[in-house]
């Protein structure tokens, strides 16, 4: 097993320019006061870091590459994350890195890959976040950082990435919790062939199945370590009300722990992100409760689990 670190790091990636919604760079700093270190202290069983925020760029320039906005500031920012979790990994510990906008796993992922073979991921999110500088609609990279890591649309890349060379191939990655696809991702994944979970599929086999089979599918003999972008929105909005991308019909924060209780389990698990929490979207009830539901994930994926206060030692 991967994840008998006795050290978790946490990592502030106050960063916002991936998406155009005031308030997502607060993210870190409101879950410290809202006491998740103390909370992770309390029940973790493990050493708890807290490393402070990245000292990063989040200004608009109001670059853009065709209606890609401001994918240099996006990039830099990236890279200095990328630079961080290689450097956190090699004291033999697990990153957490706590968000900001979704562009983040751009240098999350990349940063685990430089240092840890094999990695696969499970990219938990209503959305694909797979849209190129041709597919975007919208412009934002909150929406892209997937296709910036993709081998098979290494052709696609908008120019300023090349500092990460694209380090996932289809049978690295598993989608679980997609409701809000665009066409034109939807033409990628099935291109491509990324295995897709989504809402459909958790009604229909439960998310006991739904794991197992993502597993199957990008981890078949359990032996290669796991990384895991968990974007808050996947909930459902009344789970997870302050998130700059809300969409109906989404999981219930039981299905949440049940997958991330899962994950713990597995042992595989050697880092993850928690992204698109924003404590200035609703009202103050909402923003706790948001905070509260990604407590308790960041808190499962960790190992504590429904049966006892106490995380289990692995
Ligand atoms: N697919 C839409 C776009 O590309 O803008 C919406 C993306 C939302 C992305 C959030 C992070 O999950
Ligand atoms: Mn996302
Ligand atoms: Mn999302
Ligand atoms: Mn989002």
């Amino acid at each position: 097993a991967y994840s008998n670190y006795q050290t978790v790091n946490i990592i502030g990636y106050p960063f916002s320019i991936g998406q155009p919604i005031d308030g997502v760079h607060l993210g870190p700093d409101a879950m410290r006061e809202y006491g998740i270190v103390q909370r992770i202290k309390r029940d973790a069983g493990r050493k708890v870091r807290d490393l402070g925020n990245i000292l990063l760029d989040n200004s608009r320039k109001g670059e853009q590459f065709g209606i890609v906005k401001d994918p240099a500031t996006v990039s830099a920012a990236s890279k200095l994350l990328s630079e961080k979790i290689q450097s956190v990994l090699e004291d033999d510990s697990l990153p957490i890195t706590i968000g900001g906008d979704h562009s983040l796993a751009i240098g999350s992922i990349h940063g685990h890959t430089a240092r840890i073979d094999d990695l696969c991921v499970l990219w938990i999110d209503t959305h694909a976040d797979i849209n190129t500088g041709e597919s975007t609609v919208t412009g934002n990279m909150h929406g892209m950082p997937l296709s910036i890591l993709m081998k098979e649309l290494e052709k696609k890349r908008i120019p300023g990435f090349e500092w990460a060379k694209p380090c996932m191939t289809a049978k690295d990655i598993a989608y679980i919790g997609l409701r809000d696809v665009d066409p034109e991702e939807f033409k990628y994944i099935e291109d491509i062939g990324i295995h897709m979970a989504t809402m459909a599929d958790i009604d229909h086999h439960g998310m006991g199945s739904v794991f197992e089979r993502a597993l199957d599918t990008i981890n078949p003999r359990r032996d290669r370590p796991l990384f895991v972008t968990w974007d808050i929105d996947v909930f459902d909005p009344s789970e997870a009300p302050s998130t700059g991308t809300a969409v109906r019909g989404g999981l219930t924060l039981r299905e949440g722990l049940h997958l991330a209780e899962q994950i713990a389990k597995s042992g595989l698990l050697v880092g993850f992100d928690l992204v698109e929490v924003n404590p200035k979207i609703g009202s103050q009830e909402d923003v706790k409760k948001t905070m509260d539901t990604a407590c308790f994930i960041i808190e499962a994926l960790l190992g504590k689990t429904r049966r006892a206060n106490v995380y289990q030692k692995r």
